[in-house]
């Protein structure tokens, strides 16, 4: 006898009625944790305080999380006295956490770049005397060690997937690709500043943002002499001549490490107003693959904000003691749950804020997906 699909299901839901066919089954679930912290502002303490209330580090400052993927989002330099510090420290975690299984993804902020640039109008005196003297703070930044592992441990832009079948952390998103399953854009978007819906080099998402950045990294790396900083020089040596229009861009105030819109836009006398931005953000996210975009560089509040239904997650708080010394870190916790029947699954994320004073649930969001995803889940 031949059985429509559709009685064999019913068939099957019938027959595993007391025991779900996940167990019947051995299907397992997979979970992805998540912690991404905002612009440290060369502040240990805080830091370490942010690190420890995202369960990613012990009182040492010691990798705890096992799997975790640690996101920082860029603007660990400038306005307070411990950037030599924080760069080792990352580099440290960043092994430590790959022996774990875990991993750190770190991003270039305005503030890194600036620095590299010679504008250098927002480093404390204290910091710059960690370094001994400016000339060779300067190497350290652009050549030597901190200017070294920027160029290889730093990027602009990750787009980190949320479910193995994606592929790995950057893998590119191409907006002509047909819809493979429930999934395709089950991925999240980090960067300093922003995606601004005038960008104009989006896609392919993200390695073109990147693959300027890197350029563009390279070419003040190279400059020889180094140009005399800001101050004591009058003004900033500005980026090297040779800077395509696309480098140009990337360093403006529309590009992704400065862009304020999804934070600044959108609110009139009464507060929040996002129906004037959410159309952009869906624009922006179906370009980019990706289902949140989420960034620093603005302090908004001392509490992280989601704007356009947890769309837009805003997690720069002032961290820093030289910003408005309110550590935080945002927890993105996703799991694919098995159903009573085969090829159904639950897909949910929950976004926790955690501050000194406690944690708040940001969002929460659960949808029905269909596909064959267990082969994934070992
Ligand atoms: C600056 O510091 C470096 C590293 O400590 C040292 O080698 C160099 O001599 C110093 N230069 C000056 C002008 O003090
Ligand atoms: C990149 O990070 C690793 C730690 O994972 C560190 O050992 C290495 O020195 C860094 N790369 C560079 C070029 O600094
Ligand atoms: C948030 O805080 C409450 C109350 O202290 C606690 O029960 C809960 O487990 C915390 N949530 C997370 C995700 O840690
Ligand atoms: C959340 C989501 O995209 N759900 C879709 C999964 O696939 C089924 C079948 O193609 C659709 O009906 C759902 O809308």
């Amino acid at each position: 006898m031949k059985l429509s699909k559709s009685w064999a299901v019913a068939a099957l839901s019938g027959a595993l009625s007391t025991v779900t066919y996940a167990a019947a089954h051995e299907v397992k679930a997979f979970t992805r944790r998540v912690v991404a912290i905002g612009d440290l502002h060369s502040d240990f303490d805080n830091a370490l305080t942010a690190l420890r209330l995202g369960k990613l580090v012990d009182a040492n400052g010691d990798w705890i999380a096992g799997d975790t993927i640690f996101v920082q989002t860029g603007d660990i330099i400038d306005r307070w006295t411990d950037t030599i510090k924080l760069f080792r420290w990352m580099d440290q975690l960043r092994d430590q956490a790959r022996a774990a299984g875990g991993q750190v993804i770190s991003h270039l902020g305005n503030h890194e770049w600036m620095e590299s640039i010679g504008d250098w109008r927002y480093a404390t005196d204290e910091e710059k005397a960690t370094f001994g003297n400016d000339t060779f703070r300067f190497e350290v930044l652009d050549h030597d060690w901190i200017g070294q592992t920027w160029r290889k441990n730093y990027s602009i832009t990750t787009r980190l997937p949320l479910h193995p079948s994606l592929g790995p952390v950057d893998t590119d998103f191409h907006p002509g690709w047909k819809k493979s399953s429930n999934l395709t854009t089950s991925a999240l978007s980090f960067v300093h500043g922003g995606l601004s819906p005038t960008y104009s080099n989006l896609t392919p998402y993200p390695s073109r943002i990147n693959e300027i950045g890197a350029s563009l990294l390279a070419k003040l790396q190279a400059r020889s002499p180094l140009p005399q900083p800001f101050p004591p020089a009058e003004a900033s040596p500005g980026l090297p001549a040779t800077a395509t229009p696309e480098e140009v861009e990337l360093y403006s105030p529309d590009g992704p490490l400065w862009y304020r819109g999804w934070a600044l836009d959108g609110w009139d006398e009464n507060g929040e107003d996002d129906s004037t931005i959410c159309p952009d953000v869906d624009n922006v996210l179906a370009q980019i693959g990706s289902r949140r975009m989420i960034m620093g560089h603005t302090p908004l509040f001392t509490e992280i904000t989601t704007r356009c239904e947890g769309k837009v997650v805003i997690i720069d708080t002032g961290i820093s003691r030289g910003v408005l010394d309110s550590p935080s870190a945002l927890e993105i916790l996703y799991t694919l749950n098995p159903t009573a029947h085969s090829l159904t699954w639950e897909e949910t994320e929950v976004l926790t804020a955690f501050y000194p004073t406690g944690n708040t649930t940001l969002w929460t969001e659960t949808c029905t997906v269909v596909g064959d995803f267990a082969k994934w889940h070992v």
